[in-house]
């Protein structure tokens, strides 16, 4: 993607908290994702996992790049990679990717926030990243998401109430097949209601965090070892086997990529070059005490 398309993606982003790429998948490459995940559901046996937060009528699957050489293409999509990058950090960590397929007559999910689990208060620089990616027609009525637009800057929470007041306020993402929703995971959102008839809605959500923090799902012990070999660099990288600044991760004083036998750019641990510098400064940090009180 062009520098300037990626600076009105990173200025909505900004404004509102989210953006959405339309036309960010080919239609090819869809309709293998699609069929990728819903062959997934078939042999797995996928049902509901029932509860509110992951849904009564939804299908989900998690840890996708594993199980189907397609999804090793997601994380790395040139579409998407390069605008998180950029509202991130090109050091980031894939955070985790999971399929969620919203069935006829699942209410709403309840409104949050994916980096509501960080105790470093609101509001902050963006450090983590949503992409829903539609791999069918999103609409208001199927369970398109539903986003609160501009409360990346609150400082608080919302209520998950399905008639919580801040959902006056929510807007529901309709878009084409194809498209990609990408978020500052600040924003505060939700999975919509799907009140069709027979009308399944299948999204794909992955993940980014900047690569300091802990991701959502493990990595290490999601991944087949075998498999390393045959990714590239840059997903063995997203996956936490490359070193974070050139220390953080390793084992040993070597990133877990060289200690596997891999190709690594960063083999030895650069504890001549680290440094204490902090760009966010201490006092955009808030303490998890006082921020319960
Ligand atoms: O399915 C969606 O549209 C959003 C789901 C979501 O926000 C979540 O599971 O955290």
């Amino acid at each position: 993607m062009e520098q300037d398309r990626l600076d009105g993606h990173l200025g909505e982003i900004d404004d509102q908290g989210y953006t959405v790429v339309t036309d960010a998948l080919d239609p090819g490459f869809t309709a293998r994702l699609r069929d990728a995940v819903r062959r997934q559901f078939t042999e797995l046996g996928i049902e509901p996992r029932g509860n509110r937060a992951e849904g009564f009528n939804t299908r989900r699957l998690y840890n996708l790049v594993p199980r189907d050489p397609v999804f090793q293409e997601l994380p790395v999509h040139h579409n998407v990679l390069p605008l998180v990058e950029q509202l991130l950090e090109p050091e980031i960590l894939l955070s985790g990717t999971t399929a969620m397929d919203i069935g006829p007559g699942e209410a709403l999910q309840g409104l949050h926030a994916d980096d509501g689990l960080f105790r470093i208060g609101r509001p902050h620089r963006p450090m983590m990243a949503t992409t829903i990616w539609a791999l069918t027609d999103f609409t208001a009525d199927n369970g398109g998401t539903r986003l609160v637009p501009g409360s990346h800057r609150e400082p608080g929470h919302p209520s998950t109430a399905t008639d919580a007041p801040e959902l006056d306020r929510a807007v529901a993402a309709e878009m084409p097949a194809g498209s990609v929703l990408v978020m500052d995971s600040q924003l505060w959102h939700c999975g919509g209601p799907n009140t069709t008839a027979d009308d399944w809605r299948l999204g794909l959500n992955v993940q980014y965090v900047r690569g300091f923090f802990r991701t959502q799902q493990n990595h290490y012990v999601g991944t087949p070892p075998e498999q390393l070999a045959d990714y590239s660099p840059r997903l063995r990288q997203l996956l936490g086997f490359e070193l974070y600044r050139g220390i953080m991760g390793h084992v040993e004083g070597r990133s877990p990529a060289a200690t596997l036998g891999l190709d690594s750019e960063t083999e030895a641990a650069a504890y001549g070059a680290s440094s204490a510098d902090n760009p966010f400064g201490a006092s955009e940090l808030v303490d998890a005490d006082a921020e319960r009180t």
